[in-house]
């Protein structure tokens, strides 16, 4: 084993924290950590036990006692902090969206591939062993000919006028809001477990709650339903929501094939549902040997839930495996990023024309 990795941390808010736990989690340094200013830094720095604050992103991202930067910031300065970290010939964690509209997750992703530095886009809900699992048992043959894929990702914590959050902002948060946040995680993690790929779609899309708080007119959606076509030739829909009262991070797929249905709840992943004509079976998580999973995906005997940390934990921990030259599989990366922002990109193109839009194959 080499030196510890060091990361540094832009952006110190719930997210920025979850990455500073995962960092140790992985076995590496938290060695900074940059915020809105350098008073915040320094505050941050203390909260999440790193070894030093920066004066701002830039001095963090140039510090030769970084290997690592993470971008914890709100979305709109992604992308170009993802370049000047590539630039500067550090490995990459940017969190979703990789960048607000399509061309710059294009040139980001181009210059990560020049560059040939490690990126990683934290697509975490891969990380559940039920969801690697179910992955598992499409491959196997289990689920049949795919049919049909179906689900929702609801929220509520924006379902009141009075609730408030810079992602609200399209300026700052991108055109596209509930969608972008958390309809990206759906389609994420179902062409994953699925290995198909979303093709076509048509969808719609509205602002239930037009103004909040002081704040002008609402442009970003709090709902979207999207259905689609795969290229391998299946069928789905997807409800997107963050104003549905009572869901508090409710993301829920089911892939029913010719065999068998298979369901995945992210509030109760200590079990996947698995159907067919002979009857369920409601399936513990990590009952089933998976020879060639990786350590990190399963940190607890079953019977000792996994949680979003320990997801956040494991994907970070294959980032720093892949930046120490080990091969990795499923590291979702820029090139996922990419696919997330193409996909958002025909969910608004079809909302606006009132029809199905073609999404752009290419994700490798
Ligand atoms: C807020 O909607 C949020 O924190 C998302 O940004 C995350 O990606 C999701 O995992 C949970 O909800």
């Amino acid at each position: 084993m080499g030196d510890p990795l060091r990361s540094g941390i832009i952006g110190a808010g719930f997210i920025g924290s979850v990455h500073a736990q995962a960092v140790r989690a992985a076995g590496g340094v938290v060695a900074a950590v940059a915020d809105v200013t350098p008073e915040a830094a320094a505050a941050a720095a203390v909260r999440m036990g790193a070894l030093a604050a920066a004066a701002s992103a830039d001095e963090l991202i140039e510090s030769a006692d970084v290997d690592v930067v993470h971008i914890c910031t709100p979305n709109h300065l992604h992308a170009v902090l993802a370049f000047k970290a590539i630039s500067a010939g550090k490995a990459v964690i940017c969190e979703k969206p990789l960048a607000t509209t399509v061309a710059d997750a294009e040139d980001v992703l181009a210059l990560a591939r020049q560059k040939g530095v490690v990126t990683g886009v934290p697509f975490v809900y891969r990380y559940y062993q039920n969801v690697r699992e179910a992955r598992m048992r499409v491959q196997r043959g289990d689920v049949g000919q795919l049919w049909v894929m179906h689900g929702s990702y609801l929220q509520d914590w924006l379902s009141s006028s009075a609730d408030i959050n810079w992602r609200v902002d399209a300026t700052l948060g991108g055109s596209s809001r509930a969608f972008g946040d958390i309809g990206v995680h759906w389609c994420d993690v179902v062409e994953f477990v699925s290995g198909h790929r979303i093709a076509r779609l048509s969808a719609q899309i509205k602002t239930a709650i037009a103004s909040r708080q002081a704040s002008t007119q609402v442009t970003t959606e709090d709902l979207a339903t999207v259905q689609f076509q795969t290229s391998e030739g299946a069928i789905g829909s997807l409800v997107v929501s963050q104003v549905s009262p009572g869901r508090k991070n409710r993301l829920w797929f089911s892939i029913d094939g010719a065999e068998q249905s298979i369901a995945f709840d992210q509030e109760q992943p200590e079990t996947l549902w698995v159907g067919s004509r002979a009857g369920a079976t409601v399936v513990p998580r990590g009952i089933t040997p998976m020879p060639s999973a990786s350590p990190l995906l399963t940190p607890l005997p079953p019977g000792h839930p996994q949680g979003y940390q320990d997801c956040f934990n494991a994907f970070v921990g294959d980032v720093y495996a892949a930046v120490q030259g080990e091969a990795v599989d499923g590291l979702p990366a820029f090139a996922d990023g990419l696919r997330a922002a193409r996909i958002t990109r025909a969910v608004l193109d079809s909302a606006e024309q009132g029809q199905w839009v073609d999404v752009p194959e290419d994700w490798s």
